[in-house]
């Protein structure tokens, strides 16, 4: 095997977000971009010689051409194996299993998760450190840094790795594993959950719907969901993965996620439904005409998680991003567990989780996962309800209904603006962190604020901070709306907004959210002057 050293000059623009690098697909396609950001990874990493990688993306365009260079690059950088999926797929709690089960160094995951694929759409790719998450920012920074300073990469000159059959080849003194990226997956799931109560549910007149929206989870739902527990096969909808998702947004949410939505809320309705995004690690939960928010699911998991083998013997502690309601904060409240509240992104996750401070971890984003892996995970909130569905024998309706009649219920919604001129979101932002001394015990509708910040985070494992996480505006009766500005994007910028009351009277959890938070809305408008600094009269996307 020849190994090239190819010259090369920095981009500018290769830092890291909320996930990983997203950029749409032309820009990954110009000569040496993603050369040199894999290079800036390999080279802040300094694995050692003869290193294990994992490798393995959600299958969008442009997949396969990475994977490709990718290896080429790992051999010419003296890794001694590479484990990747098969056709070059791994969702993202697959690949995290992966590296912690076979203890590589890490993995590279490609993906720009539920953002729209195709040769218009977006491509991503984000490095995973050997516990199996998400690399923290320390590592960014240094992947970022590196990107700014690259000269050259190195690079192996052979022709294409075979990706299609399981097993092992040479590249050079490199060893590259195809690996089936379901088996190992499917295997973990069956450790955790009641596989034989599940059985049962499905098999007694309990029906499902689950919809992989093209993405990545369908061969993995098929063989989870139709496979080993007998759902029907037509349970899995577009469970076919395509390069462009079918032109769609693999976002599971009430928006983007209707086919599944008018299913839930049409006639003869399945019992539960259910979605997962472009890589496998969100999750929607539907019940018959009844959406659970992700706030609420978080929670429900956490006050029933006795019910399920793989977390009876009691939970460590709960964590969730900040924008995420406190819904899990009461129940970690009742079970005497701590609840931690951390920055927007999995990667703050980990080291609560390797410290063993807390099994069970959440984002209002539609992610929830535990200390199984290091990535949120789709399927596995799906199996955890459908664990706890067997064991309850109620309907998701009643359920919910009957968590909230005992911690309360804490409204919830978020507001996106989506792709707005980039200079008027940061004037909304500057806005608000202006008139913070303004709001202070100011009387703003029905509400009076107590306090306002910029949120920042102190790790209690590492002691790292993290300054400028999202502008928060809390009232004395503990109602808040929070603005961030997303890091996932790849175009303009997206506002959200995150609005939150808490209701404990019974009589009141009938009401639709956005009737319930429609003052607090209101307040949102008004103090951010959105509407006049964007010309938006209402947002893109309501979860
Ligand atoms: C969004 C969500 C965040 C999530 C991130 C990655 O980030 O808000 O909670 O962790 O996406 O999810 P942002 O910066 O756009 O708000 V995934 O499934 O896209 O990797
Ligand atoms: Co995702």
């Amino acid at each position: 095997m020849q190994a090239r050293t190819v010259s090369t000059t920095p981009f500018n623009d290769q830092k890291p977000g909320t996930s990983g690098l997203r950029k749409r697909v032309e820009v990954f396609r110009q000569a040496h971009y993603l050369e040199n950001f894999v290079q800036s990874i390999f080279d802040s990493i300094a694995a050692p010689q003869g290193a294990t990688l994992a490798l393995g993306g959600d299958g969008r365009y442009f997949n396969r051409e990475a994977i490709q260079i990718i290896l080429k690059m790992a051999a010419a950088n003296g890794f001694r194996r590479v484990l990747v999926g098969k056709g070059g797929i791994l969702s993202t709690p697959a690949a995290s299993c992966v590296i912690r089960k076979y203890q590589t160094c890490g993995g590279i995951i490609l993906s720009a998760s539920h953002n729209p694929g195709g040769p218009d759409g977006d491509f991503g790719i984000k490095y995973n450190t050997a516990n199996g998450g998400p690399a923290p920012e320390k590592i960014t920074e240094a992947i970022y840094a590196a990107s700014k300073a690259i000269s050259q990469y190195r690079i192996a000159d052979t022709s294409d790795i075979e990706l299609d059959t399981l097993g092992d080849s040479g590249l050079g003194d490199m060893i590259v594993s195809v690996i089936d990226p379901v088996g190992d997956y499917a295997e973990l799931m069956e450790s955790l959950f009641d596989f034989a109560a599940i059985r049962k549910l499905l098999s007694g007149g309990f029906f499902i719907k689950f919809d992989a929206m093209h993405a990545v989870t369908g061969p993995y739902a098929r063989e989870i969901l139709v496979n080993c527990l007998g759902a029907a096969p037509d349970s899995v909808m577009n469970a076919e993965p395509l390069p462009d998702f079918g032109g769609g947004h693999p976002d599971p949410n009430l928006t983007y996620a209707h086919e599944l939505v008018e299913v839930l809320y049409g006639g003869n309705a399945p019992d539960f439904g259910a979605a997962s995004d472009g890589d496998g690690d969100r999750n929607m939960i539907l019940g018959k005409h009844f959406f659970v928010t992700p706030s609420d699911s978080l929670a429900i998991l956490a006050a029933n998680a006795h019910l399920v083998p793989g977390y009876k013997q009691g939970l460590a502690g709960i964590a969730r991003s900040m924008p995420t309601s406190a819904a899990a904060d009461r129940v970690a409240a009742a079970l005497g567990i701590p609840c931690y509240e951390t920055p927007t992104g999995w990667k703050f996750f980990g080291n609560l989780m390797d410290a063993g401070k807390v099994t069970l971890c959440g984002e209002e984003s539609f992610g929830t996962g535990s200390d199984h892996i290091r990535e949120k995970d789709g399927l596995w909130a799906v199996l955890f309800w459908l664990n706890i569905l067997a064991v309850r024998k109620q309907s998701v309706e009643d359920i919910v209904r009957e968590h909230w009649a005992r911690f309360g219920r804490n409204v919830y919604s978020r507001h996106d603006y989506e792709g707005i001129p980039i200079d008027a979101a940061n004037g909304v932002m500057k806005l608000l962190r202006d008139s913070f001394s303004k709001f202070s015990a100011q009387k703003l509708g029905n509400y009076t604020a107590d306090f306002c910040d910029d949120f920042s985070y102190t790790d209690p494992v590492d002691g790292s901070v993290s300054t400028g996480q999202g502008v928060r505006i809390i009232f004395t009766d503990g109602s808040r709306i929070v603005f961030r500005l997303s890091g996932t994007g790849t175009e303009g910028a997206t506002l959200r907004i995150y609005l939150e009351s808490f209701e404990p009277d019974v009589a009141q959890h009938h009401l639709d959210a956005q009737e319930a938070l429609a003052e607090l809305i209101n307040i949102a408008l008004e103090i951010s002057e959105l509407r006049e600094r964007t010309g938006r009269e209402r947002p893109t996307v309501i979860t």
